[in-house]
């Protein structure tokens, strides 16, 4: 299924008077102090990459609920990801994970991509999962495994994977690691760290020149005592170690109860490290929620740091993305609902009154940094964000075009009602 430009100015048609109001009046209380025109030409050009394994139904080691209509193949995954992009042209970009989402066709699966207006985001490899045809059983880790076969075969697939990537024009490879383990005494940290360090040097020598890998961490799970990159600062270390391409990823999900995360985006990016962002929202752990679903706030004082770092830092251009699972909603509509709190997040973080804010912590008025840090916050940018989707072409209520078009019935008509996609 496609959605055309007639079929979005047809959705926006009722609903453009109204919407002229609501931005009229916050045009009049903020172009005093912002330029409208710089914010909204910031928030067309964020681009939110939709990962190929988030376009099913997730589920739980209990169980999984299909909702219908999922995507069988790398091509109606990527219409998938065209229709979120056509209503909201926000999410212009893909992830794939290989080797869930081969292309085994990539001057097609290139070509289709250009006509959805769509680019190839990171590629991720996988070797927290044996595959099939696998000669050696990754139980026991894989780029720190204690045997050298087995950290070569992980360290091989890594290689395709930034082939397949070169393929289709993505220009860096995010590895998520899941070695550890669940038992005390199981491994010896030291040599797990230093074979991981080894493993992907190999790994980081293989990139091409314009490419960067992005190295996520984890506190727990798989394993439930160790995790071999369990924080920021191992993650930090090893980018460190590697070199300029190698840079951290931070995912919301990938910390413990209560930390700091904007305080961790602060100084990665401090030190120009911050090469990577995974989106979703969590109450007790990687949960893998809709963003901004549970605490809009601290994704606000996440941004507002991503904020300040890219005015003040020399921190790269970051690969932003979407990393969650829907397991009880229809996945478009939770995709269309993460990049708009995403974006909501990050015109909220672009109206912070930074030279007051800095006054006021250079002056100790805690109150007063408060106050301008709550006073963006709780000012109502929706009118904004649909205007700078109006601007380009996309539906003002992306969600609402969604649901008038009955997406997700004519995708059961034509898919089926029992679809199963790969991934998660
Ligand atoms: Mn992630």
């Amino acid at each position: 299924m496609i959605l055309n430009d007639q079929n979005i100015e047809d959705a926006n048609k009722s609903a453009l008077s109204d919407h002229q109001k609501q931005y009229d009046n916050l045009k009049s209380t903020l172009s005093d102090k912002h330029d409208l025109d710089a914010i909204i030409q910031k928030l067309k050009d964020f681009q939110v990459a939709i990962p190929s394994w988030a376009l099913g139904t997730g589920g739980t080691r209990f169980g999984r609920y299909g909702g219908g209509g999922e995507p069988r193949t790398l091509e109606e995954k990527m219409y998938d990801v065209g229709l979120i992009h056509k209503l909201n042209q926000n999410s212009g970009a893909i992830s794939l994970h290989i080797p869930w989402d081969i292309p085994e066709n990539p001057e097609a699966i290139r070509q289709l991509a250009s006509n959805l207006n769509l680019k190839f985001d990171a590629v991720n490899s996988n070797t927290f999962q044996d595959q099939e045809d696998a000669k050696y059983s990754y139980k026991y880790g894989s780029l720190s495994h204690v045997d050298a076969a087995v950290r070569q075969q992980a360290i091989d697939h890594n290689k395709e994977v930034i082939d397949y990537g070169k393929d289709l024009g993505s220009k860096s490879l995010t590895v998520w690691l899941a070695d550890g383990s669940s038992h005390p005494g199981q491994n010896n940290f030291r040599k797990a760290f230093e074979r991981t360090y080894e493993s992907l040097q190999e790994i980081y020598n293989h990139l091409p020149a314009d490419w960067k890998v992005f190295i996520e961490y984890k506190p727990y799970e798989p394993y439930f005592y160790s995790m071999v990159i369990q924080d920021w600062g191992t993650s930090h270390l090893l980018a460190q170690k590697l070199g300029d391409k190698a840079l951290s990823l931070v995912d919301l999900g990938h910390h413990l109860p209560n930390t700091n995360i904007e305080q961790i985006v602060a100084t990665l990016m401090m030190q120009n490290k911050l090469g990577g962002f995974h989106f979703n929202d969590s109450k007790f752990g990687d949960d893998d929620l809709t963003v901004g679903s549970l605490k809009p706030y601290q994704l606000f004082l996440i941004f507002n740091e991503l904020v300040d770092g890219m005015l003040n830092t020399s921190n790269p251009d970051l690969s932003w993305m979407i990393d969650a699972s829907h397991n009880m909603k229809d996945p478009l509509e939770d995709l269309l609902q993460s990049v708009d709190a995403i974006l909501l997040a990050y015109a909220q973080a672009l109206v912070v009154d930074r030279k007051a804010l800095d006054q006021a912590q250079e002056s100790n008025d805690i109150t007063g940094a408060q106050e301008i840090l709550q006073n963006a916050y709780r000012m109502d940018l929706r009118p904004l964000l649909a205007e700078a989707r109006r601007q380009a072409g996309a539906a003002l209520n992306p969600i609402k075009a969604y649901r008038q078009f009955k997406v997700r019935d004519q995708l059961i008509d034509e898919r089926g009602l029992k679809t199963i996609s790969t991934g998660l």
